[in-house]
């Protein structure tokens, strides 16, 4: 669009996407499930495939993911979302199939159905969101939790000796034949969302082209479980999480 066009005032307002209806979210200040659901409504809207889309959602704190978006939606077991996602999609071959996923229910509980999933190269999305902790169920440590970082159930910080060391599923996930596309974005700043958003439309596309997995992280904050402001959120994660999982595509095959 030239400039022109751009700071025409009609253009210039900025409005709630059409799949998101009325429902108040009852996400805390700060968290990063809102905008993650804003810009997956933006590009199933984009795309004009608001009638054949099924989302399926997780158990986490974005069990009530399908009271916001108006699309169809699924409700997955804690984990199971993948395994559900490959039938939907190996059934209606026309639809535009995603999960969305916290870290706990992709790269704990649902570890096998995730990696097995991309494995097979189903095409579908898988959207993950990943900050570091268990938040519905009160703050306990996940396998992403970083080393030192205080959870409910490590108060003292993740101990690398007893708990192991941090998950970056991600980069697993790349590894797999059967994945397309896998890439780490973050919504903190509106630059970060505009890339994010860019991303996950590839990634829809590359599910409509049948080219195998896509699957979309997102490096998120937590501010109730990590006890924190949402603008100290956001410093943390930019100095502490980023570093460890950084932004970026880890494979994408054009
Ligand atoms: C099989 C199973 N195990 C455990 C639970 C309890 N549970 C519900 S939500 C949750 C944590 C969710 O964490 P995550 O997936 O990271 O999502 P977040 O809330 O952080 O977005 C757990 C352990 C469950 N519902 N089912
Ligand atoms: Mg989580």
């Amino acid at each position: 669009m030239e400039l022109t066009e751009i700071i025409k005032p009609e253009n210039l307002v900025y409005e709630k996407p059409r799949l998101m209806n009325n429902t108040p979210m009852h996400y805390c200040p700060g968290c990063s499930h809102g905008v993650v659901h804003k810009l997956i409504a933006e590009v199933i809207a984009d795309m004009g495939m608001e009638d054949c889309t099924i989302g399926v959602s997780p158990v986490g704190c974005a069990v009530f993911a399908y009271n916001y978006l108006d699309i169809d939606w699924v409700e997955a077991a804690h984990g199971r979302a993948p395994a559900v996602a490959t039938a939907l999609k190996r059934l209606n071959k026309d639809k535009m199939i995603f999960t969305y996923q916290g870290d706990g229910d992709l790269a704990a509980i649902g570890t096998a159905e995730t990696i097995h999933a991309a494995n097979r190269g189903e095409n579908i999305v898988i959207v993950f969101v990943n900050n570091a902790i268990y938040g519905m169920t009160g703050g306990q440590m996940a396998p992403t939790t970083l080393e030192g970082m205080a959870t409910a159930t490590c108060p003292d910080g993740r101990d690398i000796a007893l708990n192991g060391y941090p998950l970056r599923i991600g980069d697993l996930l790349a590894q797999l034949e059967g994945t397309c596309l896998v890439t780490r974005q973050s919504v903190q700043t509106a630059g970060a969302v505009r890339k994010a958003k860019k991303m996950l439309r590839k990634a829809f596309e590359n599910s409509m082209a049948g080219k195998g997995c896509s699957v979309v992280e997102f490096v998120s904050t937590c501010s109730s479980g990590w006890k924190m402001t949402p603008g100290q959120s956001n410093k943390w994660m930019e100095e502490n999480m980023f570093p460890f999982y950084p932004l970026g595509d880890l494979k994408n095959v054009e």
